[in-house]
């Protein structure tokens, strides 16, 4: 059954590879609209590559959010080709429109009205819509095809997949698409499902090399004591995050903490990997990584946070030139970024240890106005979890006021998940009764809602958490 929904999956891919092999034969530009997260990025930099390496060309706009006044803008220009990746299934009705051939290569749950009629050949948009008859709109999308698109593939997975057999082939840019699962967080706890199929790609093209080792960042980089702090997936209670803590750890167990990783006797390494252990057994495991990588990026998780980094200071035409295998100046560039984000956790967790959260019987909620707190406000809200500064049991909420609007991150762990939690589906409705919108995955969702309601919002969101639990 999982085999022939892959199976599936990788049909609809492929449909979409004839058709961009088309393009790129007919020397159209190819139009790419991506996500400015480091799945998005990713998503852009493994279509973009492959283009390229077939000769053709490209134009890439990377995007916060897919709203209809980017599409109608889109719809002004002429190119023959538009590849959506990592965003488009929330939008399949304003994208119907477009007089061009479509790609959507995406892993986000699409629009629930649209999803039985997603085949362009007999899609009810399309009806409506006669002078669209002559384009080819092709959707690909694990979860029309029952497939996880929270767990099991990412946006830059979804667009390896629609690439993966373009030309020669495509198996050595399997690692980017890692990359984005990384920056989605799905391979953290080991990869699933068809990222196993991309895993194994990676291993057959040579590049992908996986071993056990100590999942801290930045081990040739950053001093001790930063390299635990800034360790941010698995959680380290008590070090991430936490500077001061993570100094005092070392200095308990006689390491100097001012060394890196690196730099450390073999034996030294060895009690420092049983003291992370006994605090999260997570931290050993295994890591993918590719060894002719530059040592910066050598590292699929760390890769994805330099991308990250990129994106959340919204400097995305860097994150995607390394992405595209720009390096030297703009990779310092990164890093730069990737510190500067770093420090900008760092408060952030030192505000959540200070301050907690808010608790509503079913959810637990932070808020902020501050500029750098905002800015942090979805990763501390899980990292709050992780390292037990908050509670596990409630879904969390970091609240960011945005002058009369307020952005939500909402965020909640895979063991409330199996409990029947849908953070995408009650930000989803919840904020559609305010005049809000949002959505997103089960774990991980997002909403925008007026300021106004910001309370009516809280509530009606703690009664669907409730239902949620109670169903
Ligand atoms: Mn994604």
């Amino acid at each position: 059954m999982t085999q022939q929904k892959q199976h599936s999956l990788l049909n609809r891919a492929n449909e979409a590879k004839d058709l961009l092999s088309k393009h790129i034969k007919e020397d159209h530009v190819i139009r790419i609209v991506s996500h400015n997260d480091a799945d998005g990025l990713s998503a852009a930099g493994v279509i973009a590559k492959a283009i390229t390496e077939e000769g053709g060309q490209f134009h890439t706009t990377i995007v916060p959010r897919l709203k209809s006044d980017v599409i109608a803008e889109l719809a002004k220009e002429k190119y023959k080709l538009f590849i959506f990746s990592d965003m488009g299934s929330a939008c399949l009705k304003p994208i119907s429109y477009l007089k061009a051939d479509v790609i959507i290569a995406d892993h986000h749950q699409p629009d629930s009205d649209e999803t039985h009629d997603e085949n362009p050949n007999n899609n009810r948009n399309n009806r409506d819509n006669r002078d669209n008859r002559d384009f080819s709109h092709i959707h690909v999308n694990p979860h029309l095809f029952g497939i996880d698109g929270s767990t099991e593939i990412s946006g830059a997975g979804t667009s390896y997949l629609t690439i993966r057999e373009l030309g020669e082939g495509k198996k050595h840019l399997a690692p980017l698409a890692l990359v984005g699962a990384f920056g989605d967080m799905q391979g953290q706890n080991g990869f699933i499902g068809i990222n196993e199929l991309i895993v194994e790609d990676g291993k057959e093209s040579g590049s992908l090399e996986i071993h056990e080792d100590l999942k801290t960042v930045s081990k040739a980089q950053e001093p001790l004591y930063k390299s635990l702090a800034y360790t941010f997936t698995p959680a380290l209670p008590g070090l991430t995050g936490d500077l001061e803590g993570s100094t005092g750890f070392l200095e308990k167990m006689g390491l100097s903490y001012g060394i890196k990783f690196t730099d450390l006797e073999d034996e030294e390494k060895d009690v420092l990997k049983d003291e992370l252990i006994k605090i999260n057994p997570a931290i050993f495991g295994d890591v993918y990584s590719v060894p002719k990588e530059n040592p910066v990026l050598r590292d699929l998780e760390e890769y994805a946070y330099i991308l990250d980094a990129c994106g959340k200071n919204k400097k995305t035409g860097l994150g995607l030139s390394i992405a595209l295998g720009e390096r030297g100046e703009a990779l310092d560039a990164a890093i730069n970024l990737q510190r500067k984000y770093r420090d900008q956790l760092i408060k952030g967790m030192e505000w959540i240890k200070r301050e907690r959260s808010n608790q509503l019987d079913y959810i637990q909620y932070i808020y902020s106005e501050d500029k750098v707190l905002k800015s942090v406000m979805g990763t501390i809200s899980a990292v709050g979890i992780a390292t037990e500064l908050l509670p596990k049991n409630k879904p969390i909420l970091g609240l960011s006021r945005m002058h009369n609007d307020i952005k939500v991150s909402g965020r909640t762990i895979r063991e409330m998940v199996d409990k029947g939690v849908d953070l995408g589906k009650a930000l989803h409705d919840s904020s559609l009764s305010f005049g809000g919108q949002g959505g997103g995955h089960d774990i991980a969702a997002g909403a925008m809602i007026p300021y106004k309601e910001m309370d009516n919002f809280l509530n009606l969101v703690n009664d669907m958490i409730e239902h949620q639990l109670n169903s």
